[in-house]
C-alpha cells in the first residue's frame, strides 16, 4: 500500500470536483387575474391593465461549471420579464449580504450594474417588503423582459428579488416580488415581519442551494466560500502529513 497517500490524494481531488460542481435552476411566475393567487410566486401590483394583467416571471440557473473567471465560480443568470407591451422595466434588485459591492461581480452583460449595496424602499423602490442589501440591475435598454449573466465568488443561498416598472403608470408604479403563503396562511418570501421598512427583520431559508424554489426563495449571491483549489491543497496537506506519519 505504498500508494495509500496518493490515492487519498486521488480521492479527495474527486471528492471536491464532484462537490463543487453543481448546477441550479428554478422559476418563479405570475399569471393574472389578480389578486394573486395561490398558485402564483410572485406578488404583483400595479395598473390594473398592466402587470397584473400579464403573466410575470423570474427565472435563474447558477451553476459552477463554467471557468472562465478565474476566482469567480459562480456563474448567475437571470431573466425577469412580463407578457405585456406597456409598463417596461426600470431596474430588478437581487438581494445579496451586508458588504457585497461591485467588487463580488464580474463579466456582466445584459444588464448594468447601477447599485451594490444598501437598497432602500426610499430610493426609488415604491411598496418594496423592506430595505435589503444587494445588486442594482438596470436593462440596457427599453424592454419588457431581459436576460443578464454575471459571475460572483459569492456562492448562492435563498434570498429575495425587487423589480418594477419605469415611470409612474396612470399613477402607479408596477412591481413584483417573490412571496405567497403556505397552506396554513403564513406569509413566505419577501417579507417585513416588524413592519418596518428600515428595520431589516426579512428571514431567508438556511438550507443549500437546490433546484426549484424554496418556501417561494430565489438564490442570490450571497457568503463568499472556498474555491477547489483551496479544496485541493487542503487534499495536498492531508497526503503530506499521511506521507511524513508513515516515514
Ligand atoms: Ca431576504
Ligand atoms: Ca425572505
Ligand atoms: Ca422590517
Amino acid at each position: 500500500m505504498r500508494n495509500l497517500p496518493l490515492i487519498i490524494l486521488l480521492a479527495v481531488l474527486c471528492f471536491a470536483s464532484v462537490v463543487s460542481a453543481a448546477t441550479y435552476t428554478g422559476s418563479l411566475t405570475y399569471t393574472p387575474p389578480a389578486p394573486p393567487g395561490t398558485t402564483d410566486g410572485l406578488f404583483v401590483s400595479g395598473y390594473s391593465a398592466q402587470w397584473p394583467s400579464y403573466t410575470v416571471t423570474l427565472s435563474w440557473t447558477v451553476t459552477d461549471t463554467d471557468n472562465s473567471q478565474p476566482g469567480y465560480p459562480w456563474k448567475y443568470t437571470y431573466t425577469f420579464g412580463h407578457s405585456g407591451s406597456d409598463a417596461t422595466i426600470s431596474h430588478i434588485i437581487i438581494e445579496g449580504s451586508q458588504g457585497i459591492s461591485e467588487a463580488n461581480v464580474v463579466g456582466l452583460t445584459g444588464a448594468t450594474l447601477s447599485s451594490a449595496g444598501l437598497q432602500t424602499v426610499l430610493s426609488g423602490n415604491p411598496d418594496m417588503p423592506e430595505d435589503l442589501y444587494g445588486l442594482r440591475f438596470n436593462p440596457l435598454s427599453t424592454v419588457t423582459s431581459m436576460t443578464w449573466t454575471f459571475f460572483s465568488d459569492r456562492q448562492p443561498v435563498w434570498g429575495d428579488f425587487y423589480a418594477r416598472c419605469g415611470n409612474k403608470q396612470n399613477l402607479g408604479v408596477n412591481l413584483a416580488y417573490n412571496y405567497n403563503k403556505d397552506g396554513s396562511g403564513a406569509e413566505l418570501g419577501f417579507l417585513d415581519p416588524n413592519s418596518n421598512n428600515t428595520v431589516r427583520d426579512d428571514v431567508d431559508p438556511s438550507a443549500p442551494a437546490a433546484n426549484g424554489s424554496l418556501n417561494f426563495h430565489i438564490l442570490v449571491p450571497d457568503s463568499v466560500v472556498p474555491e477547489p483549489g483551496t479544496l485541493s491543497l487542503l487534499a495536498l496537506g492531508a497526503a503530506g502529513l499521511w506521507n511524513r506519519r508513515r516515514k
